[in-house]
């Protein structure tokens, strides 16, 4: 989160969305309408079809929008062309109003651990933003200088609107931008059996040695149980059950079961309040 104060300074609001699940890490500031870049990050962890889409979809619906991933260093001579034209909008601006050295000032914006100061640091070519990968890293908020005429700003992690939250909750535990919450296992187990498409099975079954007359795609817990399986354990009390939650959740967030995208554009509807479809106007905060 940034001051507030600090709004009519800026000129980018750069909203870092987890590729594998834009709709659920959207959250537009209604101090900073109009300046919106959105930036599709994780790009290498996500179904590159799903993620085209999502982009198309995005400029559709009027936003500048970039696929990134900051770890492959990817997709950013898209961004830095993007921010330089905008440094030479304000110039002439400036100019004529006989100002000079204008400065563009852009903040990166998202959900706690989505990749906010590791994209920094790669725009910047440099480590200057500390990152980690357990949400709530970045504390305050901090100005770093990318060039002479540009400066930008990391923010902490920003969980607003408590009832949009509740909903995404089981999607953020997935991706890893909520901390393990037992009481949210269940859900979100079912939301990765749900999403992996067969590719990503097939992975997960040769991944945990699990013969196919093991296999059971059943439910969370029939899932889970697979899972134990493979080192002699079963799932039998409640601290079973959740260490091979963690284990599962964990391996699928380091990618071991390939790329999978959880929320597809047109049919995962993006709630935040300011956000304006294609098709259907700015929405309501319930999505309708
Ligand atoms: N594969 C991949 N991992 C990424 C990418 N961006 C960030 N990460 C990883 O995600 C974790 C979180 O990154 P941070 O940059 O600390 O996230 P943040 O949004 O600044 O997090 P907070 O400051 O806690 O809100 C780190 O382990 C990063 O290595 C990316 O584009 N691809
Ligand atoms: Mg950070």
């Amino acid at each position: 989160m940034f001051p507030p104060a600090i709004a009519p300074y800026l000129d980018v609001g750069a909203y870092l969305l987890d590729a594998r699940a834009p709709a659920s890490t959207l959250y537009l500031d209604k101090l900073l309408v109009g300046k919106e870049l959105l930036l599709l990050t994780r790009s290498a962890q996500a179904d590159a079809r799903a993620t085209k889409r999502w982009h198309a979809y995005f400029r559709a619906a009027g936003y500048p929008c970039f696929v990134v991933d900051s770890l492959k260093a990817t997709g950013f001579d898209g961004v830095l062309d993007y921010l330089a034209g905008l440094l030479r909008q304000k110039q002439e601006l400036a100019s004529r109003r006989g100002m000079q050295n204008p400065v563009l000032r852009m903040a990166a914006l998202g959900v706690p651990n989505v990749g906010k100061s590791t994209f920094l640091n790669q725009l910047i070519g440099r480590h200057r933003f500390k990152t980690g990968d357990k949400p709530g890293i970045t504390r305050g908020y901090q100005w770093v200088r990318l060039f002479n005429d540009v400066e930008v700003l990391d923010t902490a992690g920003v969980l607003r609107d408590p009832r949009l939250l509740n909903r995404r909750k089981a999607c953020w535990m997935l991706l890893n931008l909520l901390v393990y919450d037992a009481a949210l296992r269940e859900e979100t187990v079912e939301l990765l059996r749900v999403s992996l498409p067969e590719p990503a099975w097939r992975k997960l079954q040769a991944y945990y040695h699990i013969p196919p007359e093991h296999f059971a795609r059943g439910d969370w817990l029939e899932l889970l149980e697979s899972v134990a399986r493979r080192r002699g354990r079963g799932v039998d009390s409640d601290e079973e059950v959740d260490r091979t939650a963690r284990q599962l959740l964990r391996d699928f967030q380091r990618g071991r079961f390939g790329r999978v995208t959880i929320e597809y554009a047109g049919e995962s509807p993006v709630t935040s309040p300011l956000f304006a479809t294609p098709d259907h106007g700015p929405l309501t905060a319930d999505g309708v």
